[in-house]
């Protein structure tokens, strides 16, 4: 009788036990049959009515099937749990060697994409590439240029000054006489840098920009060289024959002195706000190196000679990329960054 009892408990509670859908279901089923007022809780209360042999027996059977019970609500809890692991690994899953979302790849501005090539054209040339400080001695900035005293670009409406008489570098023409100070003749050099000038700002100027200076220095070198360098360079970087004008310019450190302009490529010459309507943009101005420059320096003018440039970097990239405001470069907008 007790036996039969056991044997019905036992078989609905593994039915109930594999049917239940969730670890409340389960729990339920453990309090039906094995809580302290469940199925076998009952029946083992009855065991006191029988006689002693039988009641070792029933208590056996009883013990047999609470333990069943107990093991196999173990093994469903088992599974739930791997269960419900195995789901949130299916959620969080993720390919590692994926791309992350949203982040873009960056890439190189345009003034770093275009100094990179005019270094690479240079050094192919056996020139070296130096590098100056942004905060600059009057001397090197000025002096050693053969500025005169009383120049208008040594005014503080053009250059900016600290206290102390230093400035920031109008210009990368200083790095020439840092390169004379440390590189014996014949030398070659170039110097990419940012520069600064107290400057009203629009289309076409900015207080800071990007300038590329290059000089050579060497016996008997013409004007000749110098324009079969200028023309290499605009070459190289247009991949094609642009349209440029040459005119005298004056410069205290050179002597004769250019200002090769290009033709604005922004407007194709009809005139727009960055040639300021001319459909000329100023961009390399170059020259002779003067005497006094390399005196100065300590480089006997009477055995050499050279050429020096000061190409306009920012302009240079503005033609090169079609940029009809240099505000731009600077802007650190990225839906124009993205553009290149
Ligand atoms: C100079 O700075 C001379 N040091 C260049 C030089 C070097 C001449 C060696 C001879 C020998 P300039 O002030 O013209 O020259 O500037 C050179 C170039 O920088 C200009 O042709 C122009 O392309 C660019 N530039 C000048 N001012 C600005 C500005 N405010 N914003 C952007 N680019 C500018």
């Amino acid at each position: 009788m007790l036996e039969t009892t056991l044997s019905q408990v036992e078989t609905s509670a593994r039915a109930r036990i594999e049917a239940a859908r969730s670890a409340e279901e389960l729990e339920a089923v453990r309090i039906e049959a094995l809580g302290r007022k469940g199925a076998l809780a009952q029946i083992s209360k009855q065991l006191g009515t029988l006689a002693p042999e039988e009641r070792a027996h029933a208590g056996k059977l009883l013990n047999a099937v609470k333990q069943a019970l107990e093991e196999a609500l173990a093994a469903r809890k088992a599974r739930f749990e791997e269960e419900a692991l195995r789901a949130r690994l299916d959620a969080e899953w993720i390919d590692l060697t994926l791309p992350a979302p949203g982040v873009r790849p960056g890439s190189l501005h345009p003034l770093t994409r275009i100094q990179t090539e005019i270094e690479d054209l240079f050094t192919s040339l056996g020139f070296a590439v130096l590098d100056g400080p942004e905060v600059e001695t009057e001397y090197h900035n000025f002096d050693a240029l053969n500025t005169p005293p009383d120049h208008p670009a040594r005014d503080a409406q053009d250059t900016f000054w600290f206290a102390d008489g230093n400035l920031l570098r109008a210009h990368t023409s200083p790095v020439q006489v840092r390169g004379m100070e440390t590189l014996k003749p014949p030398l070659r050099m170039i110097a990419p840098g940012r520069v600064f000038r107290n400057e009203e700002v629009d289309a076409s100027h900015e207080h800071t920009f990007y300038q590329l200076e290059g000089m050579l220095v060497d016996r008997e070198v013409s004007v000749a060289h110098l324009l079969y360098f200028m023309k290499l360079l605009l070459r190289h970087i247009f991949g094609r024959e642009v349209t440029v004008r040459l005119r005298p310019g004056y410069f205290p450190f050179v002597e004769p002195g250019f200002e090769l302009d290009i033709h604005c490529l922004i407007c194709g010459g009809a005139g727009c706000p960055v040639c300021k309507q001319s459909g000329w943009v100023e961009l390399l101005p170059c020259g002779l190196v003067q005497p006094n420059v390399l005196r100065i320096s300590g480089i006997d003018p009477e055995e050499w000679s050279g050429f020096a440039f000061g190409l306009g970097l920012t302009r240079l990239a503005m033609m090169r990329y079609g940029i009809d405001d240099i505000r731009l470069l600077q802007s650190g907008d990225l839906r124009f960054l993205r553009q290149f």
